[in-house]
């Protein structure tokens, strides 16, 4: 079985190679991103239309995810992606910089839609931010530290192994071992 990942973000698609024995291929499909505070409902939405509006019937899978700091109320949370867009990731860490509760977490919602079958695995990470560090990762990984260490200062494995991605990803590995597929 080929899994059609529909992601713009080809950082998502390594993480999830590691996981996945099937074949895992990247298409770009623009899905209309609803407004949602739920991840889930954001994803699973995605993961229909993307579905319907293309030709094949591989399942596809669609990930949302966001950086949720608890001092600024969640923010960015579900609109993570357009805060990185316009004002970028520096500017989310001056702002936490300004708090003394440098907590935060990352969550993740992985949606699977087969045209039959919609599911949905999670995960979260918890960490606090700090000053940009490390080259690798993508989005806000530089700022984001997890037991010492930024996730841009981990590897593709290390990240993976305590990641709110990679914990959604497990998740979804056991339950397509459980199908048989
Ligand atoms: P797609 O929607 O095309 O999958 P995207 O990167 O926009 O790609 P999201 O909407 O899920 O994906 O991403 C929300 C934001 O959170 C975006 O700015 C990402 O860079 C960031 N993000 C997601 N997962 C992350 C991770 O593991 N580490 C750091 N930043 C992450």
């Amino acid at each position: 079985m080929t899994i059609r990942f529909v992601t713009s973000n080809a950082g998502k698609v390594e993480e999830a190679r590691e996981y996945l024995t099937d074949e895992v291929e990247q298409i770009n499909y623009d899905y209309t991103e609803i407004q949602s505070d739920d991840l889930g409902e954001i994803a699973v939405a995605g993961a229909k239309e993307a579905y319907e509006g293309t030709d094949s019937d591989e399942p596809v899978l669609v990930d949302d995810a966001g950086l949720f700091v608890e001092a600024l109320g969640g923010f960015p949370g579900p609109y993570s992606s357009y805060v990185e867009d316009t004002v970028g990731v520096e500017r989310v860490w001056k702002l936490a910089e300004r708090e003394e509760n440098r907590r935060a977490y990352f969550r993740c919602v992985v949606a699977y839609y087969d045209g039959e079958t919609a599911e949905t695995f999670d995960g979260s990470v918890p960490g606090r931010m700090v000053a940009p560090r490390g080259e690798g990762g993508f989005g806000y990984d530089p700022i984001f530290e997890h037991e010492g260490q930024t996730l841009a200062e981990m590897s593709t494995e290390q990240k993976n192994a305590i990641s709110h991605r990679g914990r959604a990803l497990a998740k979804f590995a056991d339950w397509l071992a459980e199908r048989g597929e």
